[in-house]
């Protein structure tokens, strides 16, 4: 019994010990193999008197089983430990480069159009893409059935009207956010930068029915279209670059007067008029000073006050940046990845 007890510490110590895997593998030949230790003590196990046997039996089984689960432990310490040894580990072979995602290039037209417009006071805000007819378009004084509203080619959503506000429609456009925002400041100064979604029932290669306007609104005593063209010209040399200028041209909608068309002159000739623009310029969209109609829906006293607004749109603003010629504008939103990882 003695001696298997010393066989035992001596086998377990030297497991511990051992340096490599062929070593182990020697050890466990030696004391675990046909021709074995363990199995020698085996045989000496038939000599003994029948009431030493039990014991002797018992203590044989433990040291076998102690052994085993020795050698086993061993033997996973020395893989891992193999794994974690730095010496087979090339410094020079190229890495495994994981798949890098990026934002989506008109998140980062918005991003950049926001700050853009933070650095000179205006407060980012974003209102409901679903909203009622009478922010979208009768409070911007285009009373039902006004055949203006035709060229937002609504979306109207198939629930009850509600008796004030009427029908519920996917925002057409950000200028439903003026209303909005004069109505949650109650009084000037207003100086607000709407970016949001908008639809309208267009789809071809120039407009997609999901799109982004960004609307700029400033509400305060003595605002001028001077103002306007300050801030559009700052805009332009900001987004577009330092020798880029915008013009105002007459146009028409029904919540500014007087209204404008934006153009920002041609990145080539500077305004001058080539081959690319011929007139030297290049439309980037509608503005103008709020209508008093506009004011008077939310309680603001256009004798005392005035604004300018504009809303253009964040997709077509952002090609005209880049210079991107794109066949078709829904290939923005195919989510095809070749397509968008240029960005
Ligand atoms: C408006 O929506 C006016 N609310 C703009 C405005 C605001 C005028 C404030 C005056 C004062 P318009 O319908 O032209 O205007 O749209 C403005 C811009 O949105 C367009 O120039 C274009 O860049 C973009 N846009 C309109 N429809 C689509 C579409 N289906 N797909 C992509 N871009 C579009």
């Amino acid at each position: 019994m003695e001696e298997l007890h010393n066989f035992k510490n001596e086998a377990l110590a030297l497991i511990t010990e051992a340096k490599s895997k062929q070593e182990l593998e020697d050890l466990k030949v030696k004391f675990l193999g046909r021709k074995g230790e363990v199995n020698k003590f085996l045989q000496n196990l038939t000599q003994l008197p029948p009431e030493e046997k039990k014991r002797f039996g018992q203590l044989l089984n433990q040291t076998k089983q102690a052994l085993e689960q020795a050698i086993a432990r061993k033997e996973s310490s020395l893989v891992s430990q193999q794994e974690t040894k730095l010496d087979w580990f090339d410094i020079t072979r190229p890495g495994k480069k994981p798949p890098q995602g990026n934002l989506h290039l008109i998140t980062q037209a918005i991003e950049e159009i926001s700050t853009i417009f933070e650095k000179i006071g205006f407060i980012r805000v974003r209102y409901p893409e679903v909203e009622w007819d009478w922010y979208a378009f009768e409070s911007l004084n285009m009373p039902k059935d006004h055949p203006a509203r035709d060229e937002w080619e609504t979306f109207f959503v198939d629930t009850q009207e509600n008796k004030k506000w009427g029908k519920m429609v996917l925002t057409p456009h950000t200028s439903s956010g003026q209303i909005r925002e004069m109505q949650r400041l109650k009084k000037p100064p207003i100086r607000m930068v709407n970016i949001a979604k908008c639809h309208r029932r267009q789809h071809d290669v120039t407009h997609t029915v999901m799109f982004h306007q960004f609307e700029g609104l400033v509400v305060d005593k003595n605002i001028s279209i001077a103002h306007l063209k300050g801030t559009t010209d700052y805009f332009a040399s900001q987004f577009y670059g330092p020798q880029r200028k915008t013009r105002l041209r007459p146009f028409n909608f029904k919540f500014t007067e007087p209204s404008f068309e934006i153009d920002i002159n041609c990145p080539l000739c500077l305004g001058k008029g080539c081959r690319t623009c011929k007139s030297g310029w290049h439309e980037l969209g509608g503005a103008g000073m709020v209508h008093p109609n506009v004011l008077k829906a939310v309680n603001i006293d256009p004798e005392k006050y005035s604004g300018f607004a504009f809303g253009w749109g964040v997709e077509r603003s952002y090609l005209m940046k880049e210079d991107l010629k794109i066949d078709d504008l829904r290939t923005i939103y195919s989510n095809d990845l070749r397509f968008l990882k240029q960005f």
